[in-house]
């Protein structure tokens, strides 16, 4: 997979994709990430990638030309499944977003700023846009690093133990079990029997009646999917 990143803050996005699981898999070569600095786009004095938005009021609004520019560019290399803008009014991330994307071959991600770009780079040139919860943000950059790591650790070979990404909270729209390590006992505090025994079928019953148990208790909406 290819993701293209486009962003004014090309630093503070770099990081997120330089420890752990991100870098490893970008180490192996199961994805590249390329960082697109909006203002190498722009023919402007000072770089400038944002003006004044018509018919007044407060913030300015990304331009369309140096994205065009950026995007178009990037589309004459390559085709891409999702050009994806990053706004607190898109469709809320979910595994099942992060899922479906994890199947594409490339994508490029538009991270929004100041009060977002002007409307005819939403009508002309994005083909999703995506949010990761009902808050601001000052950029998209975060929301984009988040939505690269849930799709990124979707991809067959980055996780060493394949089945669990499968067995990861939200996956069957269950949260996970509970997870124990040693000791067994720690200070009186008990890791269950059942777990101790090696009775396997057991421990997936056990296991499977705890992820319910959980998110009837914490996420009773999740189970209303059904
Ligand atoms: Cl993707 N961007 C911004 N600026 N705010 C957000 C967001 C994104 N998702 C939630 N809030």
């Amino acid at each position: 997979m290819r993701i293209d990143i486009i962003t004014v803050l090309p630093e503070l996005l770099k990081s997120p994709f330089e420890a752990s699981i991100l870098k490893r898999s970008i180490e192996k070569g199961l994805v590249e990430v390329h960082f697109h600095n909006l203002r190498d786009y722009t023919d402007k004095s000072y770089n400038q990638i944002d003006d004044y938005q018509f018919g007044g009021g407060a913030g300015m609004v990304m331009m369309i030309e140096p994205i065009d520019k950026c995007i178009t560019k990037l589309k004459s290399q390559r085709d891409y499944n999702e050009i994806i803008y990053m706004t607190p009014d898109g469709n809320t991330l979910n595994q099942k977003m992060a899922n479906s994307l994890s199947l594409a071959e490339n994508i490029i991600i538009l991270c929004g700023h100041y009060k977002g770009v002007d409307q005819r780079v939403r009508d002309t040139l994005i083909t999703k846009e995506v949010s990761i919860g009902d808050y601001v943000l000052s950029g998209g950059e975060l929301g984009a690093a988040v939505l690269c790591d849930t799709i990124i650790r979707l991809i067959p070979g980055v996780l060493n133990n394949e089945t669990s990404a499968l067995t990861d909270t939200f996956q069957d729209d269950l949260l996970a079990p509970p997870v124990y390590t040693r000791p067994a006992d720690y200070k009186g505090l008990k890791v269950p029997e059942v777990l101790l025994n090696g009775n396997f079928p057991k421990i997936e019953k056990w296991r499977e009646e705890q992820a319910y148990k959980r998110t009837k208790q914490l996420r009773p909406d999740l189970l209303e999917n059904d």
